[in-house]
């Protein structure tokens, strides 16, 4: 049968996000599709036209698809042994200078080939989808040599091209200063500004530029050495700020322009201010900071005084945040820090997507963005995120087809 639309989804309730506040909800609601586009949304009867398909929501909630925005989900190997010795009394930052943490993970992943790093990379991207997720930020960072890194990148779009998900890169090589340049730091800085970064850029193989801001990491003036070779060769940053103590990462975010600075438990009111005043997307990881058993929350009073975006992301790693569900991620959000459910969807829906630089085309139910959606058996929207563990998510649908 022809229709004005491919598909329309009807018969349940939209939680459009489409608002700057709130969920947008539109009440017994249809959104139709035509060429992987949102066509139409609305009421459903006024809905025109006619679909070629119709799918009834039969009294369900249909959300923009989730985007997780902060993930470093390229991995292999395992950091069990490490979650033992923090509760033998071992902090995150101990373990990281006695070269376990993120050179742990390094190790493996520089072993792994293209096809186990694909492999172990599919299983979470699954689970994320089965929660919502349409749209993935993954992050390399687990390599630290220019082949290693560039296999990582490339595990990542050929998942997205396998899966049908929307993948987005961020080159990660200010991760951490790997083992051979660990007398001279120096060179390694050097190594991703004259090397790594030219390369992964010819190759378009990263949408966007992160580093590790913190004093088991990289300082802020090396941070602004690469931000600053990687703005000159088009690329967007972003940047991993003020997690385990204040080093003015927000600020400095603010400063360079980057889409988002992430974690920010630490950060100061003069860092949120300038997040705010740049346009700059907070994005909060509740999982790592239930993980570390962190006890500071990052300021959400002074992001919402100060108009600060609230994105969400789960963070996906070994070894600060082995967790691969949204709706998880939700809960965390409302019972760790306070935000409500309706931030919270706002946080993995148009604040995941301007976080990304995607806010044009994703994020929201709206005419001409793409038609990726996620189907949840709840009564409202904030029972997504009310009980810990429980996924409420029915479909996960990227560009009007179920993944
Ligand atoms: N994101 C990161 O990049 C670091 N912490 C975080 O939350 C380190 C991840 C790791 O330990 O592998
Ligand atoms: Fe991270």
């Amino acid at each position: 049968m022809q229709g004005d639309f491919d598909a329309v989804w009807t018969g349940g309730h939209l939680a459009t996000m489409a608002d700057e506040s709130g969920y947008g909800v539109i009440e017994n609601g249809a959104v139709a599709v035509k060429n992987g586009l949102i066509a139409w949304v609305g009421r459903a009867a006024d809905m025109p036209g006619r679909a070629a398909g119709t799918h009834d929501l039969r009294g369900r909630w249909l959300t923009p698809g989730l985007i997780d925005c902060h993930t470093h989900l390229v991995y292999a190997g395992s950091r069990v042994r490490e979650f033992e010795m923090r509760l033998e009394g071992a902090t995150y930052e101990e373990i990281a200078r006695a070269g376990g943490g993120i050179l742990s993970t390094m190790r493996a992943t520089r072993e792994a080939t293209e096809d186990e790093l694909l492999d172990l990379a599919h299983a979470r991207a699954e689970k994320l989808i089965a929660g919502g997720v349409t749209t993935v930020e993954i992050k390399s960072g687990y390599g630290l040599d220019l082949d290693s890194e560039l296999k990582m990148l490339r595990v990542a779009r050929t998942l997205g091209e396998e899966r049908g998900i929307e993948v987005v890169t961020t080159f990660l090589g200010a991760h951490a200063v790997p083992p051979e340049h660990k007398d001279d730091r120096d060179a390694y800085v050097r190594l991703i500004i004259d090397q790594m970064l030219p390369a992964v850029a010819a190759e378009g193989l990263a949408d966007a530029v992160d580093a590790f801001c913190e004093s088991i990491a990289f300082t802020p003036a090396e941070t602004r050495r690469i931000f600053k070779a990687a703005t000159k060769l088009g690329l967007r940053v972003k940047l991993h700020a003020d997690q385990l103590g204040d080093l003015g990462g927000g600020a400095l975010a603010a400063e360079l322009g980057a889409l988002s600075a992430d974690h920010l438990e630490h950060a100061s009111e003069e860092s949120v201010a300038a997040m705010g005043r740049a346009g700059v997307t907070a994005v909060l990881l509740p999982g790592a900071f239930y993980f570390l058993r962190e006890t500071v929350a990052p300021p959400i009073a002074l992001m919402r005084k100060h108009g600060v975006r609230m994105a969400l992301a789960t963070d996906c790693n070994a070894g600060t945040s082995p967790i691969t569900s949204m709706p998880l991620i939700l809960n965390m959000a409302c019972t760790l820090f306070r935000m409500t459910p309706a931030e919270a969807l706002a946080g993995v829906t148009r604040h995941g997507a301007a976080a990304l630089g995607l806010l044009d085309t994703h994020g929201t139910l709206e005419v001409g963005k793409v038609a990726d959606f996620a189907i949840w058996e709840v009564e409202s929207p904030a029972e997504i995120a009310y009980a810990p563990g429980d996924n409420r998510c029915l479909a996960t649908i990227k560009g009007g087809q179920p993944l």
